[in-house]
């Protein structure tokens, strides 16, 4: 038998994160198979305005001679929340491991308060979550960090009673996304049960993660021992391996309501421009799916240096009939658009700015998920 343990613990975490997740400005973000193996939750928050839908099956063929396929779909719908949070539920059908209950909801809150992509060196992440099925309170605590094409994701679980079988128990996670070029990785990922009991074997999986060209998708073709992917789900594998997809789609539902995706707030005190002969150069890095920062204040004859930073290709583009919705590009009048064209990783695009006004760019590969920013240019 396995020591039953007091949850309190676990339900504080859990009553802490989401309070906090609850709490204030959100990056830009959407989620991408790339920054995480088939089985990771990894550490993406979305920006608010933008639902994410996450669908993925995995299969397996049955005993002969029927060999009935099985069909183990989950389903994630989520929501960047103001504060560096995600809110959410995952519905998973099918799973074998909780007696009675085959399909689970899993309600989450997720709070990323250190970001890579704030000038940390590491993702930290933090989830609270309901699983109805198992009427149990989840939690997990992620840790990320690139290194190289490397992206290496680890991170603790607790569940105040897994699988509604009356105990507290906790698992652990590693896994690791390999980048091949700006639009593949190969990934792969292990978990296990602290407590491992007879016929529970480690999860794992492996799968080839694909960003679509000129669309905000991933494409994730896996296989792996694991039905579901809600936090009990994934921590606890099968004798079969399961084969399957996983398709990501982010909803920026403001292309639909009309006015379009916020443009960035007001620009920040920064960056201090460096100087080019007499002429003020300020800097701007391209991020995984922003620009940071997104906003800046320049007067009449500066130059910005957009720097891509990222492993993916990006545009800065102020050009009307290269996006998808002209309203959400801005020049002043009379002003000439421009468009960087592609910019691989490394690369760098400048532009000088001698006419005042408000203008407002995006990156045609990520417009659908609102990565842009706004240069306000003084006399
Ligand atoms: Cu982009």
């Amino acid at each position: 038998m396995r020591p039953a343990r007091p949850s309190r613990g676990l339900l504080g975490l859990w009553a802490a994160v989401t309070a906090a997740a609850l709490a204030t400005s959100s990056p830009l973000s959407a989620q991408s198979v790339l920054d995480r193996p088939p089985n990771m939750h990894g550490t993406w928050v979305g920006s608010s305005g933008t639902v994410q839908f996450n669908v993925m099956h995995r299969f397996a063929a049955g005993d002969p001679p029927e060999r009935a396929v099985r069909n183990t779909p989950t389903f994630l719908v989520a929501t960047g929340v103001p504060g560096n949070g995600l809110a959410g539920a995952r519905y998973a059908t099918s799973s074998p491991w909780i007696r009675g209950f085959p399909n689970e909801w899993e309600f989450f809150v997720r709070y990323t308060p250190m970001a890579e992509l704030d000038e940390r060196s590491f993702d930290l992440s933090l989830t609270g979550a309901y699983n109805q099925a198992a009427d149990s309170f989840d939690g997990q605590i992620t840790l990320a960090r690139r290194i190289g094409p490397l992206r290496v994701l680890t991170a603790g679980r607790a569940f105040s009673q897994a699988f509604r079988e009356g105990e507290a128990r906790s698992a652990i996670a590693a896994g690791a996304n390999l980048r091949l070029s700006h639009s593949t990785a190969l990934a792969a990922d292990l978990a296990t049960l602290l407590d491992r009991g007879p016929g529970e074997r480690m999860a794992w999986s492996a799968g080839l993660q694909i960003q679509i060209p000129t669309t905000p998708h991933t494409l994730s073709i896996h296989a792996s021992n694991a039905h579901t992917t809600t936090l009990q789900g994934s921590s606890i594998g099968g004798a079969t391996t399961l084969w399957g997809f996983e398709f990501t789609i982010p909803v920026t539902l403001s292309r639909y309501i009309g006015t379009g995706p916020s443009p960035p707030s007001d620009p920040e005190s920064g960056p201090e421009p460096s100087l080019v002969g007499e002429d003020r150069l300020f800097d701007v890095e391209i991020e995984d799916l922003a620009f940071a920062p997104e906003a800046i204040q320049i007067q009449a004859g500066d130059m910005v240096r957009w720097t891509n930073t990222s492993l993916l290709i990006h545009t800065v583009t102020a050009h009307p009939d290269r996006v998808a919705d002209p309203s959400r590009v801005l020049l002043p009048e009379g002003v000439e658009p421009f468009d960087s064209g592609d910019l691989a990783p490394g690369e760098s695009f400048t532009q000088v700015f001698p006419v005042p006004g408000e203008y407002i760019y995006l990156c045609i590969p990520h417009q659908a998920i609102g990565m842009i920013g706004r240069i306000i240019v003084t006399e």
